[in-house]
């Protein structure tokens, strides 16, 4: 019988309950848990992929000290000495943690515990400020506090949602499943979505709003005029729980105004206006597109304003709604580790807290003022201001801005520290000591959803090797600096009862953050624990979870405030870089792709680093389709693939930001966005950056598949990916090689005993290698002069295939499927390895929409992420047919 665990997925902020089961042989399935209150069993293809991302390929299993393995006692007395030597020297000021959203609860509260009450400085930031601290910072200037006060259950109980900068389809896929049923079952509920470009997200909603870049300021501030002017303002809950409604007032936009800075047609913009003034159930969900941005703090305020001045807010199917990026970006918020705050929602300002933390903690000092933001705390490093520094479960060569810089910083750097569950990450490499950290399914703790929902990562795996979990490298550092009584845990329950201990300490319903009924908790209740909704203060069972119907808001008057908005310049274009440049994700890949890139099955969808333009810019500027384009900022450049679509607006191109160089040639984004930042919530500004873009020419290009994991490659351009039975490569290069076998061997490890099978056309230039085991490919090579046409998931299924007979070999050099192998075309389903041709056969035989594309081939019927995309090919199939 497999033994089966509860436990929490580690990608997304939606947080879904996972049921992970392992096999007598140690095989590892994973489902959704159909208990657990934001998922009910559903899963997404990253969720549901999760099993295949366990293997031990890459990780790191002992400490490191300059790249040779050592003790831990070796490890750990070198950080610490190197710590306690920086601070006695400089200062605590000259040490810094870089720490993550993706870092459990626990080992959150320990790391800020050290930093801000041990060592003295509040020099601990995370990738969060990336992601959410723009979110943070409005709250605080609206709330008082930096409370999310709705549910999951709002989205569907809601006659409108707005989603404003968030592709929840890709990003959230299982909120987003859970509100397209919700519509499905009352077509009544509307959807807006606002996105300069057409996302799959946008292919439900009743209205899109492809809004110029950065005006989401004025949309909504144009918004707030409009409800004041057609009376749909809640005097009452204005007058008896806010401040600041002339103000922001006098400062929002006029229609006009609006339209002029949005870009909008009138019709459109008065349609959102219109349905919003009218829909008194109203949720506004709001995400990177929102916080990212120079104006993200003003973004969320100017959503804010509209929600207080209508009362829409704490009401079932009402109210604000922040969507949370990582796993626990809330539990890193609940245990203050950004730079600007203190624990358990305190404030790093108010002496008041510093004292109450600094009591609770019995630390020997504590933090006085704010410490660097990520990108200050970055500069800090480059200018030598930084003598020591810790990187936790986050990859900021890869995801920073001006990552290039970054990169020289840590490099530079007297001595870095980096945790991680990956040897060869881009930032890894360049730590002085490595330290193994435990990875998911290896490690407990807890996790907090954007719902505020704390639910339990529980192990169910070996730790592999000498790895340890990320609080208890921590606390051990702790403990050799001389703090050994503050940081003697000897479990993760014992952690999480101190932090619902401190979230309690003289609270009295001061704090929004009280989990006060599990200050007690013992390692038993802790490992029985069942997801919960804060606050949960000491005595009160789990009960009405939203925030500020009645008020009740956190400033020290108890009212909350409006913020008055100015719209920005939102255009960074010139005659040298004349493209707006937007990144985010993709529905399969997870960041700096460590995890997910080991998954053959996430890499079906998209497989290689892609910019999107539209038709006309494409044709303007000369990149054709499937062409490669280079994209430079004055930070630095990149060279991706060409994917040109109308989807994305003229003047604007988007690229993901997941690729990095463990996987392509020159492919990380971050190193053309510049270290702008809001300046208020100090996030960077990753949506709207100034770029060139241009065709870049190769001399020919290539695709391959390999057995074994390519290396060294001597190529121009090349994108890796994992696919079943090996790696898919692909690849261009600027001048002509003289033996291209032997290029081959080079790159894909061919024994010298293998000869080649080969096919060459001095006419076209087009050359087909293979190299043969036995029956077994081990690594086949299409070059041709212009983008190679061979049907990519036939040449990876032939890695699987046996080819004993010579004519399958040849077929193979031939390039071309034979009748009996029919190519499937690029994956869409990346669950049952479903493809565009089959889906598109399998409309013009009669299945006229999703569920009858789902009854023949059971494409999206698994996880149901690519349902937006069936959907959309069966359109477009059933309208050329009626052309
Ligand atoms: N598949 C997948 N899912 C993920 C992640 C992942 O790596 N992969 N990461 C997780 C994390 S940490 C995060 S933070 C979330 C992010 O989730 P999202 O915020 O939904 O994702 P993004 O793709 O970063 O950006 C969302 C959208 O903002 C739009 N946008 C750009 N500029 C503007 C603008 O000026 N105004 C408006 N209104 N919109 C704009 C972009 O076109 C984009 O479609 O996703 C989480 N989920
Ligand atoms: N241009 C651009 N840049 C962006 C964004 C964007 O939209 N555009 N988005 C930003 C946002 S919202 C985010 S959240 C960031 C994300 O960016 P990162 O945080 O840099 O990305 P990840 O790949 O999630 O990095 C997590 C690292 O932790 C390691 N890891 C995994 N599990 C564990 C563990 O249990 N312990 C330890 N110690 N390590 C572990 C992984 O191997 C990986 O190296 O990127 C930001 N950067
Ligand atoms: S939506 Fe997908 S990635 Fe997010 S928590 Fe659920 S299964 Fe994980
Ligand atoms: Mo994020």
């Amino acid at each position: 019988m497999p033994v089966e665990t509860k436990t929490t997925c580690p990608y997304c902020g939606v947080g879904c309950g996972v049921i992970a089961a392992v096999g007598e042989d140690g095989a590892v399935s994973v489902r959704g848990d159909p208990d657990h209150p934001s998922n009910y069993g559903r899963l997404c293809s990253k969720g549901s992929a999760l099993a295949e991302t366990i293997d031990l390929d890459g990780r790191i299993l002992h400490p490191e000290i300059a790249g040779r393995q050592s003790t831990w006692d070796e490890a750990l007395d070198l950080v610490a000495e190197k710590f306690s030597a920086a601070i006695a020297e400089h200062g605590p000021d000259s040490v810094a943690f870089y720490v993550s959203g993706q870092l459990l609860t626990e080992d959150y509260y320990v790391a800020n515990k050290l930093m801000k009450g041990f060592v003295g400085s509040a020099n601990i930031d995370t990738n969060s400020r990336l992601c959410m601290s723009s979110s943070v910072a409005g709250h605080r200037r609206a709330f008082g506090a930096d409370t999310v006060p709705g549910t999951y259950e709002d989205l569907e109980l809601a006659d409108l949602v707005v989603l404003a900068g968030s592709n929840l389809a890709w990003c959230h896929p299982v909120l987003y499943q859970r509100l397209a049923a919700a519509k499905a079952r009352r077509p009544g509920l509307k959807v807006v979505v606002i996105d300069p470009r057409r996302t799959m997200t946008a292919d439900i909603a009743d209205l899109h709003l492809a809004i110029r870049p950065d005006t989401d300021v004025a949309l909504f501030a144009g918004l707030f005029s409009h409800l004041v002017k057609n009376g749909a303002v809640d005097q009452n809950f204005i007058a008896a729980h806010t401040m600041g409604f002339s103000e922001a007032f006098a400062a929002a936009v006029s229609f006009p105004e609006a339209l002029e800075r949005t870009g909008l047609p009138a019709m459109q913009l008065r349609e959102f206006y219109r349905l919003f003034t009218a829909s008194e159930k109203v949720v506004t969900c709001y995400s990177q597109g929102v916080n990212q941005s120079s104006s993200g703090t003003d973004k969320v305020n100017a959503i804010l304003n509209c929600h207080l001045a209508t009362g829409r807010i704490g009401r079932p199917g009402m109210g604000p709604f922040s969507l949370t990026g990582q796993p626990n970006a809330m539990g890193g918020r609940e245990v203050g580790g950004l730079a600007n705050m203190l624990a358990a929602h305190m404030e790093i300002e108010s002496a008041e807290d510093r004292d109450r933390v600094q009591r609770f903690w019995q630390a020997p000092r504590i933090a006085e003022k704010p410490g660097l933001k990520a990108v200050d705390l970055f500069c800090a490093v480059a200018e030598g201001r930084i003598r020591a520094l810790w990187i936790m479960a986050t990859n900021p060569v890869v995801s920073m801005p001006d990552a290039d810089a970054v990169e020289a910083a840590i490099r530079a750097c007297p001595f870095v520290v980096v945790s991680d569950i990956l040897r060869e990450t881009d930032t890894a490499r360049h730590a002085d000591v490595l330290l193994p950290s435990r990875g998911w399914g290896e490690k407990d703790g807890t996790v907090t959803n954007s719902e505020r929902r704390v639910s339990r990562q529980r192990a169910f795996l070996g730790a592999p090797g000498e790895a340890r979990a990320d609080w208890w490298q921590l606390a051990e550092v702790g403990r050799r600096m001389g703090f050994a009584r503050a940081f003697a845990y000897d479990g993760a329950s014992g952690i999480f009862a101190e932090h619902a201990a401190l979230s309690a300490f003289e609270n009295g319903g001061s704090r929004d953050f009280d989990i006060g009924t599990h200050a007690g908790i013992g390692p038993v209740a802790y490992d029985a624990l069942s997801p919960f909704q804060w606050p949960q203060p000491a005595g009160r069972g789990e009960g009405e979870t939203r925030f500020f119907a009645n008020g009740g808001f956190y400033h020290p008057d108890g009212r909350a405030r409006f913020v008055a908005v100015m719209p920005a310049a939102a255009d960074r274009t010139d005659a040298a870089y004349p493209f707006t440049l937007n990144t985010g994700r993709i529905r399969d890949q997870w960041h700096t792709m460590t995890r997910s890139g080991k998954s053959a099955r996430l890499s079906t969808h998209i497989a290689e680093p892609f910019a999107e333009l539209h038709p006309r810019d494409a044709l303007e500027i000369g990149v054709v389709p499937a062409g490669l384009v280079e994209i430079e900022s004055p930070r630095g450049s990149v060279v991706v693939r060409a994917l040109v679509t109308d989807r994305q607006a003229r003047g604007s191109l988007f690229a993901p930001m997941h690729w990095n160089d463990q996987f392509a040639a020159k492919a990380r984004v971050d190193t053309l966005v510049p270290p702008l930042t809001d300046r208020i919530s100090g996030q960077p500004a990753s949506k709207n950056v100034a770029v060139a873009a241009r065709p870049f020419k190769a001399a020919s290009y290539a695709f391959a598949v390999s057995r074994e994991r390519p290396e060294g490659l001597e190529a121009a351009y090349w994108a890796l990916a994992k696919a079943e039975g090996g790696w898919r490569l692909e690849l261009a290069f600027d001048r002509p090689e003289e033996d291209w076998a032997a290029w081959c061997r080079r790159a894909f490890a061919i024994p010298d005993a293998v000869e080649p099978l080969g096919y060459a056309d001095r006419e076209t230039g087009e050359i087909r290698l293979a190299f043969f085991d036995g029956p077994r490919l081990l690594a086949a090579f299409f070059l041709a002069r212009e983008p190679v046409a061979v049907a990519r998931n036939w040449a990876i299924a032939q890695l699987s295939a046996g080819h004993a007979n010579l004519r399958r070999r040849f077929a193979l050099v031939a390039g071309r499927p034979g009748a009996d192998r029919p190519d499937p075309g690029a994956t869409v389903c990346a669950c049952f390895g479903v493809g565009v041709n089959q889906i598109v056969a399998a409309v013009r035989g009669g299945c006229h929409g999703v569920e009858a594309v789902g009854a023949a081939l059971k494409a999206g019927t698994n996880c149901g992420s690519c349902r937006g995309e069936i959907r959309s090919i069966v359109d477009r199939c059933l309208a050329a047919a009626a052309e």
